[in-house]
């Protein structure tokens, strides 16, 4: 049994725009809290979190790695802090998603120098969806350039008025190691050898007015929050009381009406222990959230898993990776009761139960088996058979299934085949692993193109997964854009379309002699077969053979081997021969003559064609829609989302290669779109003529 209760446990994510700090504050906790007595770095590729092969050599964050530590409140109580340091580069999101998803407080790292970044507001997008306690840290206070008072007001632009300072730095820039509590009214003052220890003393007489400035304002921040307080504040002014002041931090957190600022240098760990002091004190426990929404497995009815220590067990499955020598590790919260060693729990995703033999608490890569893992907490697992991230796995007595982690839509999408023949099966078992491990990385076949297809969000993800491909399984991969899924269709109607199918060689001949109708129709409409033959000139046993002429070129294309589409054929005429007559000689005269009338009936090239919604800040909007129109899109209308502007257009699926880093490039990393097939539209004339003269070329080489 652990030696604290659920009430004790913190689970926080830190998060962040990519290299504001994030995973050197959480060297930086593991360091002040006595977990490792190495203060790991990122150029030496020995910090807790990047400790994966590609992480270290990329030098930044790709998965969110979990870890745990200890830490004592203002009580004297211990508190266990589980913690997720996860990456901050777009491509990552999803692993974000799944951190704050589980955790009840987030740790949103800003860079002292550049401020509120696209990343951060990427990131706390997704805290507001799963309600997270928020505690800014402003990071890098160490460095030359470090502006306090800018970044601070960088912040509340973005995020609000909520946003409340309770530290500010005193010799922020080279050296600095100075905080001014004004929560406690005191100064700070940090070693900064790592260790993150201080010693207390008074403020200083010149900065007394700016800690009673600041304090001002974070009392009118606590006052907004709550009616009581406000009647209080404006009875007492500043004066609240120690208690209601600590009683107004703890609502306003808990509520997302305060959004406290703390001031850090991760690298040398100054800044560290006050907000762990502050996280332990006032940031909700597991057992203070209110239940967790979920349905029964085989209905919608909603029902609620309340945080109950001796509740049936029930456990989230956020995360799974895949390592090395231990095989899948599985990572889950208890969302309630506990689990213990051997206990049964059936995954409601699969109705196959599932024996958690030995749960482990997890450092990144260093796991520490334990016996009991009590609600509220995380743990890692090895080798379950049949479970996958956001699988919930729940005691039989209470089926349930709880809200999943909702991740983005993918942004890319890639065609991949393996370099050297013969390792297709492999490199689709690699595929569909790295989907296990990761959601937001998709892969298909695409039956109408005939391709492999990998979605994912970004340049950056795709190229991790195919290095992962190869340093896992081997395999070297080519990329390509996928093909186009065209049609063929025609716009005019052809009467008679004949083809006499005759060969007199020895034996018995062939033939087969059709006349046939050939008509458009309707988008949508398919295609439909008509047998109109009247006395029994095409006898009726040779009439499917005719359709199935008619379907095989349907599915080969005239044009460019694309699918033909919503055509009518009606076999109205023929002949037969009472020797030579056979299913194969009508089959192929239809083949021939519909061929030939579809190229006669005004022939076209249909293309996909994407609803696409694209958002971006509006100082992009010339860049943004000058380049929808070069996609040959259609701009169907505009309009602002909160800080954004959306255009709404459609833009044929041949003119989208690359777009999401074509996008991303333009407006600074800000922009964003998702997209949806809507329907199939006539290639412009010159567009056709490029198209069906490049697959004509291609047919020439390859039957060379
Ligand atoms: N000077 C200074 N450098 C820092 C600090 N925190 C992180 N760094 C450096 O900034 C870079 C990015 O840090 P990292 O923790 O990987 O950022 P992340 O992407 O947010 O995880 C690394 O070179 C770190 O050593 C800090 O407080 N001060
Ligand atoms: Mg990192």
């Amino acid at each position: 049994m652990p030696d604290y209760k659920s009430e004790q446990i913190r689970n926080i994510s830190i998060i962040g725009h990519g290299g504001c700090g994030k995973t050197i504050l959480a060297e930086g906790i593991m360091h002040a809290t006595g977990v490792t007595n190495r203060f790991g770095k990122i150029e030496e590729g020995n910090t807790v979190s990047d400790y994966h092969k590609d992480e270290i050599e990329q030098q930044r964050s790709i998965n969110a790695a979990l870890m745990n530590c200890f830490w004592k409140n203002s009580s004297g109580e211990k508190i266990k802090m589980n913690i997720i340091d996860t990456p901050g580069f777009m491509d990552f999101i999803g692993e974000v998603n799944s951190a704050l998803r589980v955790t009840d407080t987030s740790i949103v790292v800003v860079d002292a120098f550049k401020g509120v970044e696209v990343g951060t507001e990427a990131c706390f997008k997704y805290t507001k969806k799963y309600k997270n306690n928020i505690i800014f840290v402003v990071n890098k206070l160490d460095t030359e350039n470090a502006a306090f008072e800018e970044t601070v007001a960088s912040i509340r632009e973005s995020f609000g008025s909520e946003v409340a300072v309770v530290q500010f730095p005193v010799n922020h820039g080279l050296g600095f190691n100075e905080v001014i509590d004004v929560v406690k009214m005191k100064m700070l003052i940090f070693s900064t050898d790592g260790k993150g220890d201080y010693i207390i003393e008074n403020i200083p007489a010149d900065l007394q007015d700016k800690a009673n400035e600041y304090r001002k304002k974070l009392i009118e921040a606590i006052a907004e929050e709550d009616e009581t307080y406000l009647e209080r504040f404006l009875e007492e002014g500043e004066n609240l009381t120690d208690e209601e002041i600590a009683d107004g931090l703890r609502l306003g957190l808990r509520e997302r009406k305060l959004f406290p600022v703390f001031c850090s240098s991760a690298i040398t760990g100054v800044g560290i222990k006050p907000f762990l002091d502050f996280i332990s004190d006032y940031s909700e426990s597991p057992v203070d959230k209110p239940a967790e929404k979920g349905h029964r497995p085989n209905g919608d009815e909603v029902i609620e898993v309340k945080p109950d220590v001796n509740g049936e067990p029930v456990i989230f499955m956020f995360k799974t990776i895949s390592e090395k020598n231990i095989g899948e590790l599985s990572f889950f919260r208890v969302y309630s009761g506990k689990i213990t060693a051997g206990t049964d729990l059936i995954n409601e995703a699969t109705g196959k139960t599932e024996r958690l033999a030995q749960s482990y608490s997890m450092t990144g890569k260093d796991r520490k088996e334990i016996s009991e893992v009590i609600l509220g907490d995380f743990a890692g697992v090895v080798k379950l058979k049949d479970t996958h991230t956001n699988n919930t796995l729940c005691s039989k007595n209470f089926p349930v299934v709880l809200e999943p982690i909702n991740f983005p839509g993918p942004n890319m999408t890639m065609a991949i085949t393996p370099k050297r023949k013969g390792e297709e099966d492999k490199l689709s078992t690699g595929l569909h692993s790295f989907h296990e491990e990761d959601p937001t990385f998709i892969t298909n076949y695409d039956p109408d193109i005939a391709q492999t297809l990998i979605h994912g969000q970004g340049e950056i993800h795709i190229n991790t997964i195919i290095n992962r491909m190869k340093a896992k399984y081997g395999i070297e991969v080519d990329l390509a854009e996928p093909k186009i899924p065209y049609r063929e269709t025609i716009k005019s109607r052809v009467e008679n379309s004949e083809f006499k199918h005759k060969k007199q060689t020895g034996g018995r001949g062939q033939y087969g002699h059709v006349i046939l109708k050939i008509e458009p129709q309707k988008r949508g409409q398919g295609f439909e077969f008509v047998n109109a033959i009247v006395g029994g000139v095409v006898p009726g046993r040779f009439i499917p053979a005719v359709e199935k002429g008619v379907i095989d070129v349907l599915s080969t294309g005239v044009l460019i081997g694309s699918k033909v589409i919503d055509v009518k054929v009606t076999l109205h005429f023929g002949s037969y021969h009472n020797v030579d007559s056979d299913e194969l000689s009508f089959k192929l005269a239809a083949a021939q003559a519909f061929r030939k009338g579809f190229k006669e009936a005004n022939p076209v090239l249909l293309e996909p064609i994407y609803t696409v919604e694209i958002f971006f800040p509006e100082e992009f909007m010339g860049a943004v829609s000058g380049d929808v129109s070069s996609r040959r899109g259609k701009i169907l209308g505009m309009e602002a989302e909160g800080r954004l502007q959306v255009i709404k257009c459609t833009i044929p699926l041949s003119e989208m290669n690359g777009y999401s880093s074509k996008l991303r490039s333009f407006t600074q990393g800000r922009g964003s779109y998702t997209r949806k097939f809507s329907h199939y539209e006539e290639v412009p004339k010159e567009v056709e003529t490029r198209i069906v003269a490049e697959y004509e070329k291609k047919r020439a080489e390859e039957q060379k």
